[in-house]
């Protein structure tokens, strides 16, 4: 009941064709100034040229080591074995996914074939190398993907697990590239160049690869502190400048030194403003505006009140500046003193069709020590099992993709989204709607969901149009896990359900799964590029209004006529 479904293709294979290994006696050419200075740079260029995706399988360890191992592979970067030289070898990223089939590498400590097979299809497994943790820890204190066979988990396996790691793959891509210096090698090698160029410099952050954590990482949060407050005052313009810059810096693969300043500043759409706080920052190692805007009691304020749900900037700010509120306990002894008015998404609304309370704003206060806690991926995958099992009590058959930040790789998320469907559902009617509604009403029932804040199809619009509202069928509500002995704590968890009919399932998989300013792009590269309209509930030309119906996220992406990125390559925001 997940995304067994769904298409793939190994992005590690793929990144492997389409983003060779750069070699620095085949760089990319640059002006003069720039080649020279780089020369003289103390630091490598180190490429991050492509993904390993791996799978946990969680049985027979410990919560701690599941803990250890994601975030293992959430924070390093590898670089590939036996290569000829290691310091400027590209980098491979390590991330981690939520289905086996998406993964080049499955880490376990079951050692039965039985006992695999409840978590792994047996034929699915002579597919991937398949090790022990002990690979993942050893390859990271060596910054090396170690040969998988030397670490295969299963003895049956061995075999296979040679053949499908990851290392041997790239070994043969390197011996190529730099043993046989035939003009046809360098030729295609150099147009693999141009290639990665044409993907970091692109204009839409659809067509840019972004890794979840980019080697200029430092730099994104600083300018995600001045967009963040851009925000918070309502100079919204301002805050999407940052966002495209962010969106540009995250795509771009190297780690920034000045004798790359010239190179940056042809990105698209970075200005001169841009440009003088990236130099601040790669001269000094941190923007004065970011420290000072961090260090002050208005953004401080403005931040924490906008933490609670129903608070948006407007309403925090008026909070400051109008009723003269600073912190958390001002606003409790505010909100304490007022009768609990109706949330905006209740207003004008037709009246949700369900028992369960929506979350007013004195109650996001009372549940915000819970709200404000990060979910680990272990919890969402588990709430995901629990939603979809009370799911198939009412209707069997159902399928669900767990979306947003989760699938992109991140380590620990804010909420969980997952879009839902079911083969027989019509679109139009009002079926979607109605198993919507059973769902949230199910779940209320059985003390699973709190608060319903909204449940419909209607959403108002967005100026800037950062967020796409559309018209599926979706519920936004606190969920908590039910009682358990061994959870000392329940914690109250945002869960966002997406429901849509077959047709639209895959368009809402990509139109959730973000990241936002990836979303952004992608939308406006349908429009401009392809004249088409892209949102999660379809696809449709825009001169005659001629739908599309894609039966796989990679047909979403070859109706948009892009090139396939994979989920964790689609973090384009901070
Ligand atoms: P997080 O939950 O860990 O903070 O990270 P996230 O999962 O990336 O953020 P999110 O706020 O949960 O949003 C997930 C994705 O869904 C984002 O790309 C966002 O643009 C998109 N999204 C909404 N609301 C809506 C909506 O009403 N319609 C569509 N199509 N997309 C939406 O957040
Ligand atoms: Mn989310």
């Amino acid at each position: 009941m997940s995304t067994a479904a769904s298409h793939y293709r190994s992005p590690f294979r793929q990144m492997k064709n389409k983003l060779p290994s750069e070699r620095p006696t085949k760089r990319r050419k640059m002006s003069d100034s720039d080649s020279s200075s780089e020369i003289a740079s103390p630091t490598p260029q180190i490429p991050i040229s492509g993904v390993v995706k791996l799978y946990l399988v969680q049985a027979k360890l410990t919560a701690q080591n599941i803990s250890e191992l994601f975030s293992l592979a959430e924070t390093h970067n590898l670089r590939v074995s036996k290569s000829q030289n290691r310091a400027t070898d590209p980098e491979i990223q390590l991330a981690l996914c939520s289905n086996p089939e998406e993964s080049d590498i499955v880490v376990t400590n079951v050692h039965m074939r039985q006992r695999l097979e409840r978590h792994i299809d047996w034929n699915l497994a002579k597919e991937k190398a398949i090790v022990t943790p002990e690979w993942l820890r050893d390859s990271v204190r060596q910054r090396t993907i170690l040969p998988c066979g030397d670490y295969a988990a299963l003895r049956e396996l061995k075999k296979t697990t040679v053949e499908h790691c990851p290392d041997s793959d790239y070994d043969a891509d390197s011996d190529q590239g730099t043993g046989g210096a035939s003009p046809s090698a360098r030729s295609e090698s150099e147009e693999h160049v141009e290639l990665t160029k044409a993907h970091y410099t692109s204009r839409y952050a659809c067509l840019r690869p972004c890794p979840l954590v980019c080697p200029n990482q430092q730099l994104v949060q600083q300018l995600g502190i001045i967009r963040r407050s851009r925000e918070l005052e309502g100079k919204d313009v301002n805050a999407l400048s940052y966002d495209r810059t962010i969106s540009l810096l995250k795509a771009y693969p190297y780690r920034l030194t000045s004798s790359k300043l010239p190179e940056v500043s042809t990105l698209p759409g970075i200005g001169e403003k841009m440009i003088s706080k990236i130099s601040e920052y790669v001269k000094h190692g941190r923007i004065r505006e970011s420290e000072t805007i961090a260090a002050s009691a208005r953004f401080k304020s403005l931040s924490e009140f906008t933490t609670i749900y129903g608070i948006g900037a407007s309403t925090a700010r008026k909070l400051f500046d109008t009723f003269g509120l600073r912190t958390m306990a001002d606003l409790e002894e505010h909100y304490a003193s007022r009768p609990a008015s109706p949330t905006h998404h209740q207003r004008g609304e037709r009246k949700l069709n369900t028992p369960a309370p929506v979350l007013s704003i004195p109650a996001a206060l009372e549940l915000r020590t819970d709200l404000d806690e990060k979910i680990p991926r272990a919890e969402v995958g588990l709430m995901h099992d629990i939603v979809m099992a009370e799911l198939g009590k009412l209707r069997s058959g159902c399928l669900s993709t767990i979306v947003g930040g989760y699938r992109r790789g991140k380590a620990e998320s804010n909420d969980v989204d997952i879009v839902i469907t079911h083969p027989t559902l019509v679109s139009g009617s009002d079926q979607v709607k109605g198993l919507g509604e059973l769902l949230v009403n199910r779940l209320y029932e059985r003390g699973l969901i709190t608060h319903v804040m909204h449940l419909s199809g209607f959403q108002p619009a967005n100026a800037l149009r950062t967020s796409h509202w559309d018209t599926l069928e979706k519920a936004l509500t606190v969920f908590i896990l039910p009682p358990d002995n061994s959870r000392s704590r329940r914690i109250h968890r945002r869960l966002d359900l997406i429901f849509a009919a077959p047709e639209a399932y895959w368009t809402a998989i990509t139109g959730w799964t973000g990241s936002k300013m990836f979303e952004r792009d992608l939308r406006l590269w349908a429009k401009v590029e392809r004249g088409l309209k892209f949102d999660s509930t379809g696809i449709t030309r825009r001169r005659d209004s001629k739908p599309y119906f894609p039966r796989s996220e990679k047909e979403v992406f070859d109706l948009l006529g892009l090139e396939w990125i994979d989920p964790t390559m689609r973090n384009a925001d901070v």
